[in-house]
């Protein structure tokens, strides 16, 4: 298990970037970047963490970047695979971190293809819920009830599920994570590193100005998404699945905080009818439900 003082103390994601403060996919990023270290090469699509790493001149980033079409992350992590396959350079880990627009929506195609391919790469998805760098448009991972400026009234879909989609496709190893808690994805990623094949992390990445909570409460929010069984923390090896981080405690109703203290720290959730909330709360309940089977518990 990988505690506080395993992560190394070389930064290869420096601070001084165009993030905004608290921002939890750069925050990520730094921590994927300790694990993976110098010898990794990220595909970037059009999405925040492109703004955040590619003011030219200057990037935070110590590790080379791609920055790709948006549609394309799947398909140029593919490409340079390949690419350092015919060189012969070994021991280089190709990681494409793309936002939830990036995977769930235009990139999906090419992330299917690949995980047909069963690409050596590993795929993260930093999940903020909305195309938020181009002003908090709906994407399909945006939940349900939460308003965005293509859905003012609150998007009357529900969130999409990739991480089952890409469970469908029998990868080597699929989990979720959350920013609010950074060892439990850093382990992933340390996991994920390891295994030849294409990896699929769908990490959920609060977002201050997005979800309108302030910037300091972060971690709060995450942490909320996580105790109100909102988010379930899980990994998926060989068929079958895991939970992890605190997770592990929550599938006993009981355990968990109500779904409305999370959705009570953010703006996008103002003013939902309590009908509304209590869907909400059915929804989260299915899905435990659902997990409760798939573990076989
Ligand atoms: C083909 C294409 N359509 C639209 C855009 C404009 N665009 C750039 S980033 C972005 C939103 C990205 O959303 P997401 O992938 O969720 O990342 P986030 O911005 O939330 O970090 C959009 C729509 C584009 N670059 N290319
Ligand atoms: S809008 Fe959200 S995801 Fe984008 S840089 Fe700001 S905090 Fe990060
Ligand atoms: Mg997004």
């Amino acid at each position: 298990m990988i505690t506080l003082k395993d992560l190394p103390v070389e930064e290869y994601y420096l601070p001084g970037n165009a993030a905004c403060s608290g921002c939890a996919s750069a925050l990520s990023t730094r921590i994927a970047l300790k694990i993976l270290g110098p010898k990794t090469i990220v595909v970037i699509p059009a999405c925040c963490a492109s703004v955040i790493q590619g003011y030219y001149p200057k990037s935070p980033s110590k590790v080379p970047i791609m920055n790709t079409a948006f549609a394309a992350t799947a398909a140029t992590a593919s490409g340079i695979v390949a690419g350092l396959e015919v060189k012969g350079r070994k021991g280089i880990t190709v990681m494409g971190w793309a936002g939830d627009g990036g995977t769930a929506d235009i990139g999906i195609q090419a992330l299917s293809g690949a995980a047909e391919r069963n690409e050596d790469f590993i795929y993260i998805c930093y999940d903020n819920e909305a195309y938020m760098n181009t002003g908090t448009q709906s994407s399909s991972a945006t939940p349900r009830g939460a308003k965005t400026t293509t859905a003012v009234m609150g998007k009357g879909e529900r969130k999409k599920d990739v991480p089952e989609i890409m469970i469908a496709h029998d990868l080597p190893y699929v989990a979720t994570a959350c920013a609010a808690y950074p060892l439990d994805f850093a382990e992933k990623v340390s996991k994920a590193m390891k295994l030849k094949g294409l990896k699929y992390i769908h990490l959920l990445s609060p977002c201050p100005p997005g979800w309108r909570f302030p910037t300091e409460k972060m971690v709060e929010v995450g942490k909320a998404a996580v105790m109100t069984g909102a988010w379930i923390l899980y990994e998926w090896e060989g068929g079958k699945y895991t939970l992890t981080g605190p997770s592990k405690g929550l599938i006993d109703k009981a355990k968990r905080r109500p779904l409305k203290e999370y959705l009570a720290m953010q703006g996008r959730f103002s003013k939902i009818p309590e009908a509304e909330v209590e869907a909400l709360q059915r929804d989260v309940d299915s899905k435990w439900e659902a997990m409760k089977k798939k573990l076989g518990a």
